[in-house]
């Protein structure tokens, strides 16, 4: 009688344990075909949404360049990730930027900037004022990027501007670009360094971009180019989560390991 009870309830146990071990599998599969949105430093994001990952701004500010060796000089807020708006995608924070390149050569209406760097900083104390480029450059770094070379119009830089109307070093003006960066840290950089973009150079890059700008007379001082810009690359969650799994693991470790040292 002891050795027929005693059957069934292993046979339970390990029923219980493979359907344990099922279901976790079953999350981790799931977990890769439909990835839950992941917060990284504050930012919503689903790493597996179906147009990959997307960036856009519909307000970045930008100086006026004219001549070989002028540094351009950027600023702005972004205001969607994946179609999502700034409530959705950084409730209660902000996400802005800037960027800076040096002009290498200028051809009739092509120019082209190389040198290039950007930073995203996540701010959870929101104050982006689009008259003070201070508000774009405060919080936590969120992503770090360098130009990457890429074609374009024509010509090979890490970034090619054509103007539609105008010329270089004269207002008013209007044009649009193309670049591309690599991610080189940030929160978010493990995330998005996925090298899963044609460069159109027989290389692959993390984020591309196309942005148009034009003068504007609602500009500050400095700062008289209004621009917007999509920027699509690839999200993936699993560095993001591996860091916090061994995050939380390790914060468990030194929690057992304080209360160690207090008894
Ligand atoms: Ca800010
Ligand atoms: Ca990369």
């Amino acid at each position: 009688m002891i050795g027929s009870s005693l059957v069934p309830r292993f046979s339970l146990k390990r029923g219980l344990i493979g359907a344990a071990i099922s279901a976790l599998l079953g999350v981790v599969t799931l977990g890769n075909v439909h990835a839950m949105p992941i917060n990284v430093g504050g930012v919503i994001f689903d790493p597996d949404n179906p147009v990959t990952f997307q960036m856009n701004s519909g307000n970045l500010r930008e100086t006026q360049v004219s001549s070989v060796g002028d540094t351009l000089t950027g600023y702005g807020l972004l205001s969607a990730i994946n179609g999502t708006s700034q409530a959705a995608f950084c409730p209660g924070c902000e996400v802005t930027f800037v960027f800076d390149y040096i002009v290498t050569a200028i051809n009739g209406n092509v120019i082209e900037f190389n040198m290039g760097t950007s930073q995203f900083y996540v701010d959870n104390s929101p104050d982006f004022d689009v008259l003070n480029p201070a508000t774009a450059a405060d919080g936590n770094l969120w992503l770090d990027l360098v130009g990457h070379q890429i074609s374009a119009f024509g010509t090979t830089a890490h970034l090619v501007g054509m103007l539609s109307s105008g010329t270089f070093g004269a207002l008013p003006l209007a044009g649009f670009g193309l670049g591309a960066f690599d991610v080189v840290g940030g929160l978010a950089g493990p995330n998005l360094d996925t090298g899963s973009l044609s460069d159109g150079l027989g290389g692959t890059t993390d984020l591309t971009f196309s942005s148009s700008f034009q003068s504007t007379v609602n500009a500050p001082a400095l700062y008289p180019i209004f621009g917007s810009f999509d920027m699509p690359g690839a999200a993936t969650a699993v560095s993001a989560a591996g860091t916090l799994g061994l995050m939380g693991l390790s914060l468990i470790g030194l929690g057992f390991a304080k209360r160690g040292r207090k008894v």
